[in-house]
């Protein structure tokens, strides 16, 4: 299958180098240093299946962009102007694998495509991932842990969308990637939006490991996260249980043990975050509902305060 990862940072390459691995026919679209380093050595990666891939990759998406289907693997904050140049540039109804932590992003993706002229009609297909990944240079990325991808179980969905969906999951399990139904994709976004948002904050803004979480003096802090972030998730109605999330951030932190989360590596390159679409999201659905969240609202602030000026609106 014609393959291409658009964004292809550390989750995209990691999913890219699987594929390639597995026979398909691969084009990475990336950030001018990741490209110009697979152009020149290969895509390497370390960890669980190391190995060195080489295989297309530009700083641009062609157009026409002629493939079967789409990981697009940008930052939540990116996905609308991605949205609109790949209905731009893709030709027909091209399923597109939405990836990303947060909340509110296939309404973004949905804002993204209206604004093409004229539109190509790509079909977004929502996922949960909890690999990890972390670009060590240029060119090289690694999978520092275990984790897998959720999609909707087909039952869940449409008939329409159930094959797009079967699509995906074949494509990702073929190539030996671990990848799971869930039954109810809401409550696995908000479970996953919850976990980051006690995870991400924390690392980013104390930079230390996911393992670190396990522990005193940030147990704590991350516990007090999850209880806000629940609570918030609760009232706007999205089914959560307090124990499933508690059991999931603490298989996350054992699982992505030694992983920087992608809001560490994002401060670490002088970046902007995913702060807007996991933890304000959070905080704005518990204002809706008056719950306080005084630390949300608290590591909110503090990750605003190491983040470059220009990408402060979210
Ligand atoms: O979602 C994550 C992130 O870093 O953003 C994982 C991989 C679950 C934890 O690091």
């Amino acid at each position: 299958m014609r393959v291409a990862v658009y964004g292809a940072g550390a989750i995209g390459s990691l999913l890219g180098a699987r594929l390639a691995a597995a026979g398909h026919d691969l084009l990475l679209v990336g950030s001018p240093a990741h490209v110009a380093a697979i152009r020149e050595h290969g895509l390497r990666i370390e960890g669980p299946g190391a190995g060195l891939w080489r295989m297309p990759a530009v700083e641009k998406s062609p157009r026409p962009l002629a493939v079967d289907a789409v990981l697009l693997t940008v930052k939540g904050y990116d996905v609308e102007p991605a949205a609109l140049a790949l209905a731009t540039n893709l030709v027909g109804s091209v399923p597109v694998l939405l990836p990303q932590n947060g909340l509110g992003i296939e309404e973004r993706f949905a804002r993204g495509v209206a604004r093409a002229r004229p539109p190509s009609s790509p079909i977004p297909v929502r996922a949960v991932n909890t690999l990890p990944a972390t670009v060590v240079a240029p060119g090289v990325v690694r999978q520092a842990g275990r984790g897998e991808v959720r999609l909707p179980s087909p039952t869940s969905v449409s008939a329409e969308a159930a094959q797009w969906v079967i699509l995906f999951h074949d494509l990702l399990a073929d190539a030996g990637l671990p990848v799971t139904y869930v039954p109810d994709l809401d409550r696995a976004l908000w479970t996953k939006a919850v976990v980051n948002g006690a995870i991400n904050p924390v690392t980013a803004v104390h930079g230390v490991l996911n393992g670190a979480l396990a522990r005193a003096p940030y147990r704590e802090i991350s516990e007090r996260l999850l209880a806000e972030g629940t609570a918030a998730g609760r009232a706007g109605g999205h089914g959560l249980d307090s124990g499933q999330i508690t059991a999931e951030f603490e298989h996350t932190v054992r699982a992505t043990a030694e992983n920087r989360s992608s809001m560490l590596q994002d401060l670490d390159r002088g970046r902007r975050t995913e702060i807007g679409t996991i933890s304000v999201v959070l905080w704005e659905t518990g204002r809706s509902h008056a719950i306080a969240m005084p630390v949300t609202e608290e590591y909110i602030a503090r990750i605003r305060a190491r983040e470059p000026p220009a990408a402060q609106p979210s």
